[in-house]
């Protein structure tokens, strides 16, 4: 096909005086730092949803961004975006890219014809891929879209819209292992309530888990190796979503027998939503073995509401480089940039800089947050903090050997705690500054 961006040229790495726009500054893609390409300690995605799909549109207007490609029916218009998609992961120097069903092929008349349209679509994506390089990180399905799940999908009060996810869900699942994808995410788009006064929370929160298990077993049985994820959001479309946060996903997960099949695709805007900085959201996933990907994206802590925009803010991303290294790095996870431009930001000019801003940021996040690890003062004063733990007493909290009768006679004797020392927290803010500038 032919090219469709003749006016974007490959973005190279030009340092960080450079002014030229189409120019990345500190996202080297192969320079490798503490061990990993750059590309492989950030692993960035492009969501389709958004790149491909969304054009500005709001409650308030229409599209801004034609997105038509030139096709004038909408099968046509899939196999462009395919093409498009490609074009513009290369010319980005983005390995992977993440979506949904209906992104890449629109909803039939019925859900065979669906199907058709997706294997249709997939066998394009298919060949893209071996020609390219490029890589799924993730598929997902689309069960919010459509009128039929205007009360959720699993967790729907009508059992016929349950059968019809599960067999949705099912046919994403074979495209997502068709297409030698890592992982699978499950977004819980309308899964949750408007008001109790309808609604059977226990029913429908079991029915989440049936759903769950039901379609991920499927997929092991049919050889999917990646990881599922489930992305927590508290809010929007429904006013209260079950896969709520972290900590609300995770006791979910353990409560219903889940957890060993699943981590978590944690969201920077779900988290601000939820009153949790982004951090805390990937911290809590990881301590609790549970980090998986991330949605690379930041909101506006001036609007209540799921913005995706495109992750600009440098502290946000060293705070989030330094959790994925503490967790290890990536293994099947990666950052997709579930981010749009702004709906004024209406050409593909402005879909690229976008990318390569938050590129930049992510790129900066990770030198950073290494400079941070190497500096080593906020470690280790992390790890003196928690030093009364390594001996007497302390150590054996830890261990389990302490008994509550030795704790009640260490206390007695103790008479009063003389030893709490300061948290430094304005010192530590500071330390963090002076090694970012
Ligand atoms: C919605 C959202 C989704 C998921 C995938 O807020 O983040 O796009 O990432 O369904
Ligand atoms: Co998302």
């Amino acid at each position: 096909m032919k090219e469709f961006f003749p006016e974007i040229p490959h973005i190279k790495y030009e340092g960080k005086d450079t002014k030229n726009p189409m120019a990345f500054r500190f996202y080297d893609p192969d320079e490798v730092i503490a061990g990993k390409k750059m590309r492989d300690h950030l692993k960035f995605a492009v969501a389709y949803w958004h790149t491909m799909c969304a054009g500005g549109s709001d409650m308030f207007g229409v599209g801004t961004h034609d997105k038509s490609l030139g096709a004038d029916d909408e099968m046509e218009l899939a196999r462009r975006k395919a093409h498009a998609m490609f074009e513009l992961l290369d010319k980005l120097s983005v390995d992977y890219f993440c979506f949904h069903d209906r992104d890449i092929a629109p909803e039939g008349r019925c859900l065979a014809e669906s199907n058709e349209r997706l294997d249709e679509i997939s066998d394009i994506i298919a060949g893209l891929m071996k020609d390219t390089g490029k890589k799924l990180l993730w598929g997902t399905a689309n069960c919010f879209n459509n009128p039929r799940y205007m009360h959720g999908a699993g967790t729907s009060p009508n059992a016929d819209v349950f059968a019809y996810a599960a067999a949705q869900i099912k046919k994403a699942i074979e495209v997502t292992v068709k297409l030698g994808g890592n992982g699978y995410v499950y977004w819980g788009g309308r899964e949750g309530y408007e008001t109790l006064l309808n609604t059977d929370m226990g029913l429908e929160l079991e029915n989440m888990a049936r759903l769950l298990k039901i379609t991920s077993e499927y997929g092991r049985k049919i050889g999917f190796k990646g990881d599922y994820y489930i992305e927590p959001k508290p809010k929007e479309p429904t006013k209260h979503q079950y896969d709520f946060d972290a900590a609300t996903v995770i006791g979910f997960l353990n409560a219903h027998g889940l957890s060993k099949d699943f981590k978590l695709n944690i969201e920077a805007n779900h988290a601000t939503l939820a009153g949790h900085t982004f951090q805390h959201e990937l911290a809590f996933a990881r301590v609790n073995g549970a980090f998986g990907s991330i949605d690379a994206n930041m909101g506006d802590m001036l609007l209540g509401w799921d913005t995706d925009q495109f992750p600009t803010n440098v502290y946000d991303t060293t705070t989030c480089m330094l959790e994925v290294l503490k967790a290890g790095g990536f293994t099947n996870g990666g950052l997709n940039f579930d981010a749009k431009a702004r709906r004024g930001s209406n050409t593909w000019e402005d879909t690229v800089y976008a990318h390569i801003a938050g590129m930049d940021a992510f790129a900066l996040g990770l030198r950073m947050a290494l400079k941070i690890i190497e500096d080593g003062r906020i470690d280790a004063f992390v790890a003196n903090r928690y030093s009364s733990y390594n001996e007497g007493i302390g150590k054996k909290i830890v261990d389990g050997t302490a008994t509550i009768e030795e704790l009640e006679a260490y206390a007695l004797n103790m008479g009063e705690v003389m030893t709490n020392t300061s948290g430094r927290q304005e010192y530590l803010e500071n330390v963090f500054n002076s090694i970012l500038f």
